[in-house]
């Protein structure tokens, strides 16, 4: 057995291992995030359970911490509070971003995590199988159901040799994004081998695993070994560590060799993670904005390489360079070592432990400018600036790039090859993190008036004449449908209060649309859906009233979290998608029977009469679920 099958078969509660069939597992830890957790621990709150049934639940804040209103303060003291009541530890705004500090402080090869972010994977560097959900598949997971997921092949990819001069990992996952696209790890986990890993300490395959999200993967995992036991020693955690290696000759779904070191840097060109470039091909681009930081790239060798860079020499006049340490951890070891004074004295704007500008919190760049990021996404506007050019490279890269004030393949600023070592022993401080508390029955949790309780839909109803909200087209994102950033993200506990941003840059009068028409269904193409796990994306168009979302194909999370929500998820064929136009009305005679008893559902073109069907793809579970109108309609009928 490979590594991934040893995870998912010593966790397997029901279903077979073969790839494409439904099967659930059982979650040992969950982790959720403030901009995804308000409205998971509602839900879980719902549920009438005293106390999480998890090993291990852990609540961070670190998404919305710019306080321009009462609405984050607010959410944060919410988190808090539930925390302790229902036996979740809370990780303090200012401990740092949840995957880096989950890394570093909760991870446990062996065990499955399910996290309510897309970028949960991340932990996967230490053998761990480490999912992202939705927030309400999370507050089921707390309260000890297993999840439920669609059996993934497993990919080996197997890494040959070391990196060069200039290369890190990012780069390595930037060849693999180039190689396999946004939609190449679709129903898929990638399990890395190959005689290179070994040379891969974990917070470098940390870098890999997170953007197996960008794949669309279900999940990336790296063996337990000798560099992850060094790396618990040095986090004062051996105790946690256990070994996790495929059989010898183990067999897999599919197979891909890199060669790391024919490598050389590499970035993600606007706006999309896969459109990878060699950095020679794009140097000299003026830029203007260069933000070091984000759960994929902010971790002490991540800070300590941009470090290097930077020794004795300034940030460029026309640039402005922020750093995000991924934790307190990273920035107290900075700190320490006089790596922050190097990085002042280039002229660094040093910002908080959190996502940060990854999300739109704040650092937007200026119209037409070019950014680099050392981030996992550049998709269109997430940047906050409509028409960003957002580009995605290493530190080294970064770095570099900040000193000159164009795109610079960071050799051109290097002497030979920077590898920063493991050091030999973190700083550990777990202050900042709170556990629950130990008389639950005194907590009073705290709700703000931004807090509103989240909207339930009915059951499926039997027949639905309706028309076409929205017509968009391929790899459309959970930020094009529910956008995020600082004047968004304060909304996420308040349902009817987002709504009013639903696809806001794409047509801003779709929800005003949505809501006179009594609500309807959205077309789309391939891959509908990709990015985020954020809930928001299927539950406030839930609310203005979509009932079915048609596309060519979908994205795991985003498809997951329609079926959560009542929202019934179609394939369609290229033909179908061509027919219908926005506004044309359509008809499903029979569609609650259809999900019940057939394989495909069919509906009417209103104008022209003609008759389509397109499959839903739901298994057993999921049509109960779809036709009880979501859920936590299933759950409480069950
Ligand atoms: C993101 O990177 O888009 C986020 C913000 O972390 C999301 C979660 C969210 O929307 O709250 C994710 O990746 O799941
Ligand atoms: Fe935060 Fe960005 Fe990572 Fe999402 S991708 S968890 S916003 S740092």
């Amino acid at each position: 057995m490979n590594a991934a099958r040893k995870l998912i078969s010593s966790h397997l509660v029901s279903g077979d291992m073969k790839a494409g069939e439904e099967i659930a597992i059982s979650i040992d830890q969950t982790l959720t995030q403030d901009a995804t957790g308000t409205m998971a621990y509602l839900e879980f709150e719902a549920m009438g359970i005293p106390r999480v049934r998890t090993k291990l639940s852990v609540s961070y804040v670190d998404h919305n911490t710019l306080q321009t209103g009462f609405e984050n303060a607010d959410d944060h003291r919410f988190l808090q509070t539930i925390a302790a009541k229902y036996g979740i530890y809370f990780s303090r705004p200012g401990n740092g971003i949840c995957h880096q500090v989950h890394l570093e402080r909760f991870s446990r090869p062996g065990q499955t995590l399910l996290g309510s972010d897309s970028h949960t994977p991340n932990a996967g560097a230490v053998g761990m199988l480490a999912i992202g959900a939705g927030g309400l598949s999370v507050a089921l997971a707390m309260a000890g159901e297993p999840f439920w997921l669609s059996m993934p092949a497993v990919l080996q990819v197997r890494l040959r040799g070391s990196c060069g001069t200039g290369v890190t990992a990012k780069d390595i996952i930037l060849e693999i994004l180039r190689r396999l696209t946004v939609k190449g790890g679709v129903g898929r986990i990638i399990e890395y081998g190959g005689d290179g890993i070994k040379n891969l300490t974990v917070p470098e395959r940390a870098t890999i695993t997170n953007m197996g999200a960008e794949l669309g993967a279900t999940s990336s995992i790296f063996p337990s070994d000798e560099q992850t036991l060094a790396f618990f020693r040095a986090q004062g955690r051996e105790n946690d560590w256990t070994e996790l290696k495929p059989d010898p000759g183990a067999a897999y779904d599919g197979e891909m060799d890199v060669d790391v070191s024919a490598l050389e840097p590499l970035i993600a060109a606007p706006s999309s993670p896969d459109n990878v470039k060699r950095v020679r091909e794009v140097e000299d681009i003026p830029v203007r904005q260069v933000c070091i930081g984000s759960c994929v790239n902010s971790s002490y060798a991540d800070l300590m390489a941009a470090a290097k860079i930077l020794d004795n020499r300034k940030v460029h006049p026309d640039v402005s360079l922020t750093i995000s340490p991924g934790s307190r951890q990273a920035f107290q070891m900075i700190t320490e070592n006089g790596a922050l004074s190097v990085l002042i004295a280039a002229g660094a704007r040093v910002l908080e432990c959190t996502c940060g500008p990854c999300i739109g919190m704040g650092q937007s760049p200026p119209t037409g400018a070019v950014t680099l990021r050392t981030f996992n996404r550049n998709f269109p506007g997430r940047s906050g600036t409509p028409g960003d050019r957002s580009y995605l490279c290493s530190p080294l890269t970064a770095a570099a790039s900040a000193v000159t004030g164009r795109i610079t393949d960071p050799r051109d600023l290097m002497e030979g090859p920077l590898r920063i070592a493991l050091p030999e022993r973190y700083i550990t401080d777990d202050s900042m993190i709170i556990p629950p508390s130990e008389e639950p029955g005194r907590v009073r949790i705290e709700r703000g008036p931004n807090i509103k309780p989240f909207p339930v839909k009915g059951a499926l109803e039997k027949s639905l004449k309706t028309k076409v909200l929205l017509k968009v087209g391929d790899n459309i994102t959970t930020d094009d449908i529910m956008p995020a950033g600082a004047r968004i993200l304060p909304l996420r506990s308040n349902i009817p209060a987002i709504s009013d941003y639903v696809f806001s840059k794409t047509d801003p009068a779709f929800p005003e649309r949505a809501r006179s028409s009594g609500g309807g269904v959205i077309l789309g193409g391939i891959n509908y859906g990709q990015g985020s796990s954020r809930e928001h994306a299927a539950l406030a168009p839930m609310y203005l009233g979509v009932r079915a979302v048609l596309a060519k194909s979908f994205a795991r999370i985003h498809r997951d979290n329609l079926i959560n929500f009542g929202i019934l998820p179609l394939t369609v064929a290229p033909e179908v998608y061509d027919t219908f136009e926005q506004d044309a009305e359509i008809e499903f005679p029979d569609i609650a029977g259809e999900v019940r008893d057939a394989l495909a559902v069919t509906f009417k073109h209103v104008k022209t009469g003609r008759t389509y069907t397109a499959e839903h793809g739901l298994t057993q579970r999921q049509r109960e679920i779809i036709l009880a109108g979501g859920l936590l309609n299933y759950v409480r009928g069950r």
